[in-house]
């Protein structure tokens, strides 16, 4: 679906897509259109975020001078009030709350079930560092009315659309129905999101590696050789790599999905399952780079593939371009 013309917005583009699917309803246009709603409106705190100390004041300081919520709490209300009575969705699950969350009563319950990282990397605010929202949708699995844990608890492949927008030098978002990966970059003149990133493909194979090495003492033998093995000189394999953290998981992998590479956030003698959730990182996030030509992996296997236990639980991460992927877990495996 090529565009000739500049203007192609969000909206358009998804109404556009929905062509693609016979059959459709509309309901999951319409679930597309109330995220980037919501995106608009956690943009419009986050990019005020660092005048909180030079205004003194945000008018998320309410009539009775009481402190401005964090700016992740605001995010996470702020997407589930503006996804709760649109009537696509039967169950919502965030990274700030410890169980599902139910539809209000006096909404209808629909078909689909979101899962959301509502601020990532929010610890970088203060230093005006990159961060970003992460949604995962599936279909609902039980019959009807309130959805259940077992709705939320899908494995990554049975997904059917991801997503994340990344409040950077400028906010995009980017998302896959899986008909590839599309990123819209937002003009906050018009407060529209713009078609520029069509069709956006992983480099078969890229030379920078993103994790952070501080943990390389508690990682595993294949781990450290793999490392090692970026870092030597070798121009006939494209070493020694960069290595580029930003620290926020949207930043690093937006950068790796458009440049190729590796980001990684693997298991140590600490932390065996390492930090990233599965659920609302992990998974919406494998869904974007495989549909984007590239890989997943939790060191054996796609991501996509993991079988959920509970709703907050971890899994070693590594996404990238395939010949990356497929480098690193010969190392993992002890065959490098
Ligand atoms: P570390 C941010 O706190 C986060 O959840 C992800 O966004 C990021 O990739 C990771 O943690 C950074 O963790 O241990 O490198 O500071």
């Amino acid at each position: 679906m090529g565009h000739a013309h500049k203007f192609m917005t969000l909206e358009r583009y998804i109404n556009e897509q929905e062509d693609l699917h016979p059959g459709a309803t509309g309901e999951f246009s319409a679930l597309l259109h109330d995220i980037s709603l919501a995106a608009k409106l956690v943009w419009r705190e986050v990019s005020k975020a660092g005048l909180v100390n030079v205004m003194g004041s945000t008018d998320r300081m309410n009539v009775s001078g009481d402190v401005v919520k964090k700016l992740d709490i605001f995010a996470d209300e702020t997407i589930f009030k503006a996804m709760d009575h649109g009537g696509h969705i039967c169950v919502m699950a965030s990274e700030e709350n410890e169980d599902i969350l139910h539809i209000p009563d006096q909404y209808k319950a629909g078909k689909y079930v979101l899962l959301y990282d509502p601020l990532d990397g929010s610890s970088n605010i203060d230093a005006n560092i990159t961060i970003g929202s992460i949604f995962s949708i599936f279909k609902r699995v039980s019959d009807s009315g309130k959805g259940t844990l077992a709705d939320c608890l899908q494995p990554g492949y049975k997904q059917v659309a991801a997503a994340y927008i990344i409040y950077g030098s400028s906010t995009m978002f980017v998302y896959s129905t899986g008909h590839g990966v599309h990123g819209f970059t937002l003009d906050p003149s018009v407060g529209e999101f713009l078609l520029s990133h069509e069709n956006i493909r992983i480099p078969a194979k890229g030379k920078i590696y993103s994790l952070n090495e501080g943990n390389f003492s508690n990682y595993g033998p294949g781990m450290q050789k793999y490392l090692q093995y970026l870092k030597e000189s070798d121009k006939a394999t494209g070493r020694p790599y960069s290595l580029r953290y930003i620290g926020t998981m949207v930043g690093d992998v937006h950068r790796t999905l458009l440049y190729g590479g590796i980001f990684a956030y693997p298991g140590d003698s600490k932390n065996p399952k390492g930090k990233l959730r599965l659920m609302y990182e992990c998974n919406p996030m494998a869904y974007l780079f495989e549909q984007a030509g590239g890989r997943s992996s939790d060191g054996e296997k796609s991501i996509l593939k993991i079988q959920p236990g509970s709703l907050h639980e971890r899994t070693p991460v590594f996404l990238g371009s395939v010949e990356d992927i497929a480098t690193c877990e010969k190392f993992l495996k002890g065959e490098r």
